[in-house]
């Protein structure tokens, strides 16, 4: 890695080369990687991948891996344990690169590199478990056991709103479990993935044992790690990003009988009964919503009121809103920054009219924030930043557009409803389920909700987003498969079950056949006891 300073006022380019074979290797073609914050800031260059790198970087690791999956595991787990040190080191310098990076508001930044430090302090122990069974058999003189073992080499492909918080959810339990990583971060976040892979390597982890590959997702460095799943490089491969891009995943995983772990999109619902703490419930509607500008998977999508609240939450909610301040992602106080990349800033734009033609009413109109048309409680530079104010749409029914497909952006839906039931069945009116909110005070509506809906994770009376380290995440339907990332669920997708018979008998002795038949008791006459 190199740096080189830029003459326009903004902090040095990072220069990273990929990592293959355990080797920098720096490339002919790169693209630059700009924050969202200051368009002219080229905050890194990475290398453009070709299908020949990719395919190099899958093929390399196999020796690797396997002196690796040797190293016994709570060796293996002392490296993530030191990875964890050096990411508390570097906890502020590694946020701030964050929110330069891609924009995330510097408090969230931190959250982001708490999660990976979490992540290591979990698995740190869990090195020192990754526990088999013994297991009686039905034979005598016969041990049964079962061990887990690695999978193999795994491709990671991830997403640029959590670019250290997600991959360390893939790769430090891929690593724990004995597997080798070919690692594709995202295009918008190419430098965090090469300052975070260096930790890695400054851990002591074996450079071979992490190969990391740059460049785009379609037509680039991530399709080709897909493809090389059909060149029977890759055991599996682990991603975070849409459902369209998963299913593709998926596809060729399930061709090729490996078991992808995808973790996609979501339209997460949240839900306001007549009998909440309106306020709590509204700034956890607003924060759902808003927070990281509506780019989280977990972000809230629909709002479902009570018709009996539904004024309160809807007067209020445009209220808090319109006073989010919304400007630079290093400015401590600020509500939100910008939207990641002109691609998501694109789409948001294109929603505004979805919703309006499916009849939905626009009652807090974002728009892009330009020079000359800054609210006046913005605080960062509209010509250079991708910045927007919320929107929110009203009148919105489930079977509209704008209620079921995702947008990565500051806009959510408000959807009015008559009781728990017509809310429950809203929640669960979409393709996805990802996370899912309730505010109530009411005891047996919170258990109805928990035991009816069918995201994968599911608040009550707290926020859509902001799952912890060490509980499983993930979703069904259209955001997931149904793996899980985090805590000991996570090792089911890293590991493979073996299991083991030891026969100490000393002749041939078959399981099922040479059993010896206990005597059939006799049976009592009960008769004389009942009438
Ligand atoms: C994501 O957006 O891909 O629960 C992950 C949350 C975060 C993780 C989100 N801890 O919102």
């Amino acid at each position: 890695m190199k740096t080189t300073p830029q003459d326009n006022g903004h902090p040095s380019t990072l220069i990273v080369p990929n990592v293959i074979d355990g080797q920098e290797r720096e490339s002919s073609h790169t693209y630059a990687s700009r924050s969202p914050s200051h368009r002219d800031d080229v905050v890194t260059l990475a290398p453009l991948s070709t299908k020949e790198d990719v395919r190099e970087a899958c093929q390399k690791p196999r020796a690797a891996q396997r002196a690796w999956a040797r190293t016994p595991a709570p060796g293996r787990a002392q490296i993530i344990g030191r990875l964890g040190q050096l990411l508390r080191e570097e906890k502020e310098s590694l946020s701030r690169f964050v929110s330069r990076e891609m924009g995330k508001p510097i408090r969230e930044a931190r959250g982001s590199v708490q999660e990976a430090i979490d992540t290591c302090d979990f698995f740190q122990s869990e090195g020192r478990r990754l526990y088999g069974q013994t297991v009686p058999s039905e034979l005598p003189n016969k041990e049964l056991f079962t061990y887990r073992r690695p999978v193999g080499v795994v491709g990671v492909i991830t997403a640029g709103n959590f670019p250290i918080a997600v991959p360390s959810w893939k790769i430090v339990p891929a690593l724990l479990c004995g597997n080798s990583v070919v690692w594709k971060p995202s295009d918008d976040a190419p430098g965090v993935g090469a300052l975070f892979a260096d930790l890695w390597y400054r851990a002591g982890l074996p450079r071979g044992v992490l190969s990391v590959v740059h460049g785009g997702g379609k037509d680039g460095a991530g399709q080709f790690l897909i493809e090389m799943t059909d060149e029977q490089l890759l055991d599996k491969i682990s991603f975070t990003g849409s459902t369209e891009v998963g299913r593709m995943v998926g596809e060729a995983c399930g061709r090729n009988l490996k078991r992808p772990s995808l973790e996609l999109g979501g339209k997460n619902p949240l839900v306001i009964l007549a009998d909440a703490d309106i306020e709590l419930a509204v700034d956890g509607a607003l924060w759902s919503s808003f927070g990281t500008a509506g780019q989280r998977c977990t972000s809230c999508g629909n709002i479902i009121v009570d018709r009996k609240v539904m004024p309160q939450v809807r007067d209020l909610l445009v209220k808090k809103a319109s006073a989010l301040k919304i400007g630079d992602p290093l400015d401590e106080s600020i509500a939100y920054g910008p939207f990641i990349n002109e691609r998501f800033l694109e789409r948001w734009v294109a929603q505004r009219s979805v919703g309006i033609e499916d009849g939905a009413n626009l009652l807090l109109d974002g728009k892009r924030i330009t020079p000359g048309n800054e609210p006046a409680n913005f605080a960062g530079n509209a010509e250079k930043g991708l910045y927007a104010t919320p929107r929110i749409f009203d009148h919105v029914k489930m079977n509209m557009r704008v209620a079921q497909e995702e947008c990565f952006g500051p806009t959510v839906n408000l959807v009015e409803v008559d009781g728990i039931d017509e809310a429950i069945e809203a929640a669960n009116g979409t393709q996805y389920g990802l996370s899912s909110a309730i505010y109530t005070r009411d005891a047996r509506a919170m258990l109805r909700f928990k035991e009816e809906i069918t995201a994968g994770m599911t608040s009550v009376n707290n926020s859509t987003t902001g799952a912890e380290a060490h509980l499983p995440f993930g979703g069904n339907g259209a955001s997931g498969n149904g793996t899980r990332e985090s805590g000991i669920w996570v090792i089911e997708a890293y590991t493979r079950w073996q299991c083991v018979n030891v026969d100490l008998a000393g002749k041939l002795q078959l399981a099922q056949m040479d059993l010896e038949d206990a005597a059939p008791p006799e049976k009592p006459d009960w008769s004389a006891l009942v009438r």
